[in-house]
């Protein structure tokens, strides 16, 4: 690795610090703004999306974008479409009304930092940087990063699962999930047509040339062509990986599980998974095991005359180390 791509990975991973820090105090933010919150009397059918532009500073969230609609900058308008895009996805799919489910405006800042080789929410907004070029390109040109990212949203206001350890690695998890549902949906792709990897469409000129094709692979978390490998069974994980990292195990147990349902991943595997993150309320600390239990409770709950969803979503969990062991568990047994 030559020295400019070490110094950009060098900024991009303190400025990932400082991020993890910003969403942690956004979060315990949301659970008391949560309980607070009315229902609120008038909400936009769909909501508001804004971009503005860092214009290659990290001051956030930048100068504001008129018509982001219109713009001829392509990063503020793959921002725009892919976002718009997602609220469309939790809309239609899922009945969901923006991150909060009460219409709240999806803010986005493009061109952030010089060479930033990452995108993130930071508790209140997304922020893309454009890539150095060798290992990514605009990160907002990639539909499942954008659902990615905004799906960690979601989980602030639902959830809540703790950005280390196991929750951590439930709540990627879920971010890489729903992003790749949303890559498939956006291509009208089926469990078996599609490709299962995250960030493919953003990769630059170096990676490809030393042969990745991914930052992650949900059907295969430990494919030497990912950026970032993955742990792919429960026995691998370890008190203190990085979420990125143990995301694998719960990554590979809804692959398999849609593999098994087959059709769209969105349909039934997906309807279960979003049960689960729409039902269970405030979960900080939820462990895989749990998740896992609570998958099934949903598949039974949901398709009660289909008893082929409950026994994929057995199966997939199974393989993976985490066998569901509580067939009914109740919301009260797994809070935490
Ligand atoms: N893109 C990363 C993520 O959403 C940013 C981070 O939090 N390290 O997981
Ligand atoms: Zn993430």
């Amino acid at each position: 690795m030559d020295s400019k791509t070490r110094a950009s990975l060098r900024r991009t991973a303190l400025l990932d610090l400082q991020t993890r820090l910003l969403r942690a105090q956004a979060q315990q933010f949301t659970t008391s703004a949560v309980g607070l919150m009315g229902l609120p009397a008038n909400v936009a059918a769909s909501p508001k999306v804004t971009v503005y532009d860092c214009q290659n500073t990290t001051s956030i969230p930048g100068k504001a974008i008129e018509h982001p609609e219109k713009s001829k900058d392509g990063a503020v308008r793959a921002t725009f479409d892919n976002t718009t895009g997602v609220a469309s996805f939790f809309k239609d799919v899922f009945g969901r009304n923006s991150l909060d489910d009460a219409g709240m405006t999806l803010r986005s800042s493009v061109h952030y930092g010089e060479g930033y080789n990452n995108a993130f929410w930071n508790g209140s907004q997304m922020t893309y940087g454009d890539g150095d070029g060798e290992i990514f390109i605009e990160l907002c040109k990639g539909s499942d990063v954008v659902a990615h990212e905004l799906m960690h949203g979601v989980t602030q206001y639902t959830l809540q699962l703790v950005y280390e350890n196991e929750s951590g690695g439930l709540n990627e998890s879920l971010s890489d999930v729903f992003g790749s549902m949303f890559r498939q949906w956006l291509n009208k792709e089926t469990v078996d047509s599609a490709d299962w990897l995250i960030g493919a469409d953003i990769l630059g000129t170096k990676a490809k040339s030393l042969g990745y094709d991914c930052l992650r692979n949900m059907a295969d978390p430990e494919s030497p062509k990912c950026l970032g490998r993955q742990i792919s069974h429960y026995d691998q994980y370890r008190t203190g990986m990085d979420p990125h990292e143990s995301s694998g195990v719960a990554n590979l147990a809804f692959y398999k599980i849609a593999m098994a349902l087959k059709g769209h991943s969105w349909d039934e595997a997906g309807q279960v998974w979003y049960n689960v993150v729409s039902t269970w309320g405030s979960s900080p600390n939820m462990t895989m095991q749990q998740f896992a239990d609570a998958t099934l409770h949903s598949a039974q709950a949901l398709y009660p005359k289909k008893p082929a969803v409950a026994a994929a979503v057995h199966e997939g969990w199974d393989s993976v180390g985490l066998r569901p062991t509580v067939a009914y568990a109740g919301r009260k047994a797994m809070a935490s």
